[in-house]
């Protein structure tokens, strides 16, 4: 039997990027609805994932979005992300906005593009060398609508090209982490629809090239934690971004939808070594919050995983690798059910208290004055963009 007090030690250890897109407004393309407090800075974004972090341990990281988090200085963002108790994460590549980009980014048949594509993520290795980023996130909004559209083979090779001009460019200690999806905004094809092909152009790449896993950009009835278990066998699981879905890529709060397949990730992600082995995967979140508050949303969020995660660290491994052993069916999913059902809500809050963070730490934030404060100090929030 595992106990609270056996995981606290591991509990300790997890640490959840937010996405600065989190906090400006987004939407879906029938209305985006503005919400008072929104930022209208870069900064402003920051500060308020900093409240984040202050009132949870929870979230010590932020991840950019070039161009969405334009500045001309990006060391000096990097302090100011200091002086507010948090760093700044993952640098997110957009290039899916510019008219050039309409027909393909990486992948266009034209080399021009194709050209700018990469540049700009050169460019990103640059705010990264003056940020003291990591990690390099590749989506590609890339994709046909028709069959017949385009070469759906050679824009692979392009791919790789241009995948491998990037690769070329980071230092030894960044990675450039490719996200796969299998829809949107291309409905008959994407070029990178799935984790196999974002594994396939990875490995091509060589050690720093690793998969994202956005748990929104599957099929329903995926069983993503297989997914999770192969590519970690694989020692390709460079991240997660996690949010949930009913439908499509809703980037709804994450373990909103199904906790239990939150938690059954997190079970393969711990047991893999990906949780706080040598080299774990970044867990992040890729969110937005159209309706609801948005740092009252993120805590939320941060909260549900820290849930799952001490849910899934109590989960008796031994006993179930006994009854899996066995053969035992029924044994070994109830061993399984059984860490899923413990409650842990009362134990995190003690965890918190006695780590001098307030016990409710949504109440805490309700209670602060901080939403009040940006919702008189800030008019004319800036619009984020969104997935
Ligand atoms: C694409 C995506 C990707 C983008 C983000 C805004 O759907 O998940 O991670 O960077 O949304
Ligand atoms: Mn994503
Ligand atoms: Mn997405």
């Amino acid at each position: 039997m595992t106990t609270f007090a056996d995981i606290t030690g591991r509990l300790e250890k997890l640490a959840i990027e937010v996405p600065s897109w989190a906090y400006g407004n987004s939407g879906t393309r029938f209305k985006v609805f503005g919400s008072p407090g929104t930022p209208r800075t870069v900064k402003e974004k920051i500060a308020d994932a900093a409240a984040v972090h202050r009132f949870t341990g929870l979230a010590p990281s932020v991840a950019l979005h070039i161009p969405w988090d334009l500045v001309d200085d990006y060391a000096a963002l990097a302090t100011y992300a200091g002086d507010h108790g948090v760093r700044l994460g993952t640098v997110n590549s957009n290039t899916f906005q510019d008219d050039d980009y309409k027909l393909g980014s990486l992948t266009n048949a034209d080399p021009a593009v194709r050209r700018k594509a990469v540049q700009h993520n050169l460019d990103c290795i640059e705010v990264m060398n003056a940020t003291g980023s990591r990690d390099l996130k590749i989506w590609l909004a890339d994709g046909t609508n028709y069959p017949g559209q385009a070469d759906i083979r050679t824009r692979q090779d392009w791919l790789a090209e241009g995948l491998a001009e990037i690769y070329a460019q980071l230092s030894d200690d960044q990675r450039l982490v490719l996200e796969y999806k299998f829809f949107e905004p291309a409905f008959y094809h994407t070029d990178v629809p799935d984790w196999g092909t974002s594994y396939v152009h990875c490995a091509a790449l060589g050690d720093r090239a690793v998969v994202c896993l956005d748990t929104g950009h599957h099929a329903p009835g995926t069983n993503i934690e297989f997914i999770v278990a192969q590519l970690v066998r694989l020692g390709k699981l460079g991240s997660f971004d996690f949010n949930s879905r009913f439908y499509a890529d809703d980037d709804l709060i994450v373990g909103a939808a199904d906790p239990f397949q939150l938690f059954r990730i997190m079970v393969e992600v711990i047991r893999g070594g990906a949780y706080d082995g040598p080299t774990p995967a970044a867990l992040m979140l890729d969110q937005c919050h159209n309706i609801e508050k948005k740092i009252p949303g993120q805590l939320r969020s941060v909260l549900n995983v820290q849930e799952m995660v001490a849910r899934a660290l109590l989960l008796d491994v031994d006993a179930l690798a006994q009854a899996q052993q066995a053969g035992d069916v029924l044994a070994a999913n109830q061993i399984y059910m059984d860490a899923f059902y413990t409650d842990v809500r009362r134990d995190l809050a003690g965890f918190r208290e006695e780590r001098g963070l307030p016990a409710d730490p949504m109440a805490a934030y309700l209670a602060s004055g901080y939403q009040e404060q940006i919702e008189a100090d800030r008019v004319g929030g800036t619009q984020a963009g969104w997935n």
